[in-house]
């Protein structure tokens, strides 16, 4: 966004760059296009997923076999399960709105490595296409699920290797997203926008940059060990082999508990931009929102025992893990609170932007309030 060269107005859907046509999409170092490639993408990705979530839906109709198998049900409902957590979800806030506003509300020209950027859409584009083409190649479709547990993953007949393959190629994608926009914001926010101006749509970006940065190679590397496992058979996790199918569930969910959080904190961020646009008037406790971000991202971290409850784990870890599953209700609760408090007293525009806003609080605390099934039972949050 350069005004300068010719002191003319352009838009912000006019775009950098020498090529014209495919290849200005294909080679694009503009943090906007690339935003709109990974939206495009996932647009399509959506339809897929979702086409297989009907079709499972429609063999649910009635008892019995309806129009598949169980195991190409098995199969529909692993890979609907990857597209939607690893090629929608985690990438659908930080690589769509992050890369189009970062830039834009930091006040920087791009990123810090729109090169690397661009081949972040690569990696998503490769590990997207190998985990919808891993129902149709090799062995068949497979059936582990999206968690991908153990043992059975270590032993399913199936193109698991594909799927984990998949899942780890997406990872590294989400890990270089993430490390452009922590040295984006680092080094590149306009002269005189200090830490505490920033805006805090991008304030949630970083705290979402640093799990993906932080927690994403814990579950690559244990992809990797799966793969291992089946491959050479070295008993990480197969107990026939000496393993700890434990283990894995530790490892998955120290990567996979945070990923939640990539997933809503950007999503926190833009309701707290729209709020006060709304409203007409200043965010309502700026610092008390920045932190509670920063404190989700890191308490996020310490969580991860809550998908856990029932594979075995001492009555001393239940407490410990509900008790701190408990304490991410507290910064969660204090962005609530500041979003309503911005809304009082204002000169409320009841637009479109926020009436979607003022359902993300009806939509989050319906969540948040069936958290103590934690409590009872692991699975209340598997399936995010
Ligand atoms: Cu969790």
């Amino acid at each position: 966004m350069d005004n300068s060269e010719n002191g003319s107005h352009i838009s912000y859907l006019e775009y950098k760059g020498k090529y014209k046509g495919l290849l200005s999409w294909l080679l694009t170092t503009d943090h906007k296009k690339i935003g709109l490639l990974y939206l495009y993408c996932i647009i399509v990705f959506f339809f897929v997923a979702a086409i297989l979530g009907l079709l499972m839906r429609v063999e649910l109709f009635s008892p019995g076999e309806t129009i598949m198998g169980p195991q190409t049900y098995n199969g529909m409902f692993t890979i609907h399960g990857i597209i939607m957590i690893f090629i929608i979800v985690i990438p659908a806030l930080p690589a769509v709105f992050g890369n189009f506003f970062l830039p834009i509300l930091i006040g920087a020209k791009d990123v810090a490595f729109p090169k690397l950027n661009l081949f972040s859409w690569y990696l998503y584009i490769i590990g997207a296409i190998f985990g919808v083409l891993s129902q149709f190649i090799g062995e068949g479709s497979p059936d582990t699920g999206w968690t991908f547990y153990v043992p059975y993953s270590a032993q399913s007949s199936t193109n698991v290797i594909y799927a984990l393959i998949a899942a780890f190629i997406l990872g590294f994608s989400s890990i270089l997203t993430g490390l452009n926009f922590i040295v984006t914001i680092h080094r590149m926010r306009a002269p005189g926008m200090g830490w505490f101006r920033m805006p805090l749509f991008p304030w949630a970006l970083y705290a979402t940059a640093w799990i993906q940065v932080l927690a994403t190679p814990i579950v690559g590397i244990t992809l990797l060990m799966v793969i291992a496992e089946r491959v050479l058979r070295i008993g990480f996790f197969d107990p026939a082999l000496g393993g700890d199918p434990v283990l894995f569930q530790h490892l998955f969910w120290i990567y996979s508990h945070p990923a939640v959080y990539i997933m809503i904190l950007p999503g926190m961020g833009i309701v707290t931009e729209i709020f006060p646009t709304f409203s007409q008037k200043p965010i309502f406790g700026y610092t008390a929102i920045l932190f509670s971000s920063l404190a989700i991202a890191f308490v996020g971290y310490f969580v991860w025992g809550h998908h856990m409850y029932t594979a075995g784990i001492s009555y001393g870890s239940r407490w410990f893990f509900s008790f701190l599953t408990f304490i991410v209700a507290v910064p969660s609760a204090i962005k609530v609170f500041n979003w309503i408090s911005t809304m009082y007293g204002g000169s409320i525009d009841l637009k479109l932007p926020l009436l979607y806003a003022i359902c993300f609080i009806f939509l989050f605390y319906d969540w948040w309030i069936h958290w103590p099934d934690t409590w009872f039972s692991s699975n209340r949050c598997t399936g995010t």
